[in-house]
This record gives structure tokens, C-alpha cells and sequence, in this order.
């Protein structure tokens, strides 16, 4: 039995497409019953829904041989023990940092002041600030970053946007891109090794997909 692990929301809402291009059906209903062990129309292929900064974990320690991640959660994670064979380019946004509309924050960088700064992704954001050169102290959140600044708690944020909607209705703005982010298909180094025979059809299935090659008829079967 192949196990795939999953967050709830968009990474499963946009991996079940893909998994069914891959000729692996699954009943989105089935989210629903709150089951955190799902089948699918694979007898080779069970699903477990984790949190999504969960994901890596499970794949690293082999309790889930394969998971979809944000690159986000990836980076902040470290990556120790996964493959990252197939960028899925689900899930898409960007990580960029954010402040109140009217902060001037190309003139606080070049004044050289030293920013406070919100954020969830502290790694990806001190390598960020450092490589500017930019002195930041940084207050580690686990959400609704974009309060900080209203509050004072922060002059500026680093969080994922992808419409923009959320800043807007708290009156900050985009100030400075720092990546773009999309979801890759993890895999435990150890289970790639003693199940390819399994994995590897999975992930060229998975693959072709994403490529838009359609149904690949080896993945049917490849989980068993
Ligand atoms: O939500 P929960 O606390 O359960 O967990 P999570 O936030 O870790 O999971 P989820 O499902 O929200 O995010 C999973 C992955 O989706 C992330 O790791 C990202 O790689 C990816 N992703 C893509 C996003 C977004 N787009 C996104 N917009 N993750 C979060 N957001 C949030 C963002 O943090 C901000 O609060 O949505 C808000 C901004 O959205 P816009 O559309 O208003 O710009
Ligand atoms: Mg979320």
C-alpha cells in the first residue's frame, strides 16, 4: 500500500484533478466524512489528510511514502529526507512582503532603519532580509499576519499572497516580491528506493498531468 498525504483545502482540492488524469479516481465527497485515512479507486493508494506544514513531516519519517507541499512549507521545513521529483504548479502564490499603505518602505531600506517584521516563514524571510542587507528583527507568527501592522505589533509583514484581496482589506500593499511559490509531489528517500516499482509509475503519472499528457495508463495499476 502506497500512502499519499494531503492537506484539506486547495492542495486537495487541486491535486484530485491531477490524480485523476493520472487514472486515480477520488470521491471529493469523501472529505466530508472527516475520515483522516481515505481510500481511492487505487486498492494500492490510500490518502491521509494532515496540516499542510504537516505534510513534510509525515513523508520524511515514512509514514506517508509521497505528499504534495507548498514550496513555502518545503523551505521552512528543510527538506531532510524528501525527493522533490515534480514540481505540480498547484496552489500557486508568491511570498512577498507587505506593509501599511503610505509606509515608504524603499526609503526606510535605503535610510537603513531597522524593520520590524511579522511572519510565519522566519527562514525564508532572514535570508531574504540578510541577502539585502536590510536589518530586520523578525516576530515569529502561526497566522492572520497581516493584523501586525494595523496593531503595531510590526512596520511590515512576509506572508503568501495570491489575490491580493486579503492585503487590500487591511489596507496594506505588496512591497516587494521575494519568490514564487507552487506545490511539489514529496517523496521519502527510503520508499523510493525499495518501492519504486510503485512509486516511479505514480510519479510519471503524476507528471504527464501536470505536462497536460492526459490519462497514463501504467498508473491504474502502478500502486498495487
Ligand atoms: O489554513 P491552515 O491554517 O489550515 O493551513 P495552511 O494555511 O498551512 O494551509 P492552506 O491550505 O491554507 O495552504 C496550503 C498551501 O497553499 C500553502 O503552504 C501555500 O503553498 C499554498 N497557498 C497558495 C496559499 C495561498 N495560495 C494563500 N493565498 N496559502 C495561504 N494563502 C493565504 C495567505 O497566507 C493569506 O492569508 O491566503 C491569504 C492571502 O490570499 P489572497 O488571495 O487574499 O491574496
Ligand atoms: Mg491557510
Amino acid at each position: 500500500m502506497i500512502t499519499l498525504a494531503l492537506s484539506k483545502g486547495r492542495i486537495f482540492d487541486e491535486t484530485l484533478p491531477l490524480l485523476a488524469a493520472a487514472g486515480i479516481a477520488v470521491d471529493p465527497a469523501i472529505i466530508e466524512s472527516r475520515k483522516l485515512i481515505l481510500p481511492t479507486g487505487d486498492p494500492g493508494l490510500r490518502l491521509i489528510i494532515v496540516r499542510a506544514t504537516d505534510v513534510p513531516t509525515y513523508v520524511q519519517y515514512g509514514a506517508a511514502d509521497i505528499g504534495v507541499a507548498g514550496r513555502d512549507v518545503l523551505l521552512e521545513h528543510g527538506g531532510e529526507g524528501l525527493y522533490q521529483p515534480v514540481d505540480l504548479g498547484i496552489a500557486r502564490c508568491r511570498l512577498s512582503v507587505a506593509a501599511p499603505v503610505g509606509f515608504d518602505y524603499a526609503a526606510a531600506v535605503r535610510r537603513g532603519s531597522r524593520l520590524r517584521v511579522a511572519t510565519k516563514y522566519v527562514d525564508c524571510a532572514r535570508q531574504h532580509f540578510a541577502a539585502k542587507g536590510v536589518h530586520v528583527d523578525l516576530i515569529k507568527l502561526y497566522g492572520s499576519m497581516e493584523l501586525a501592522p494595523l496593531v503595531g505589533l510590526a512596520d511590515a509583514i512576509v506572508d503568501l499572497v495570491s489575490t491580493g484581496s486579503t492585503l487590500r482589506a487591511n489596507n496594506l500593499i505588496e512591497v516587494e516580491k521575494i519568490m514564487n511559490i507552487s506545490s511539489r509531489l514529496i517523496v521519502n528517500q527510503a520508499s523510493m528506493k525499495t518501492r519504486s516499482e510503485r512509486l516511479e509509475p505514480l510519479i510519471a503519472a503524476m507528471a504527464a498531468a501536470v505536462a497536460g499528457e492526459g490519462v497514463v495508463a501504467p498508473a491504474a495499476g502502478a500502486a498495487k
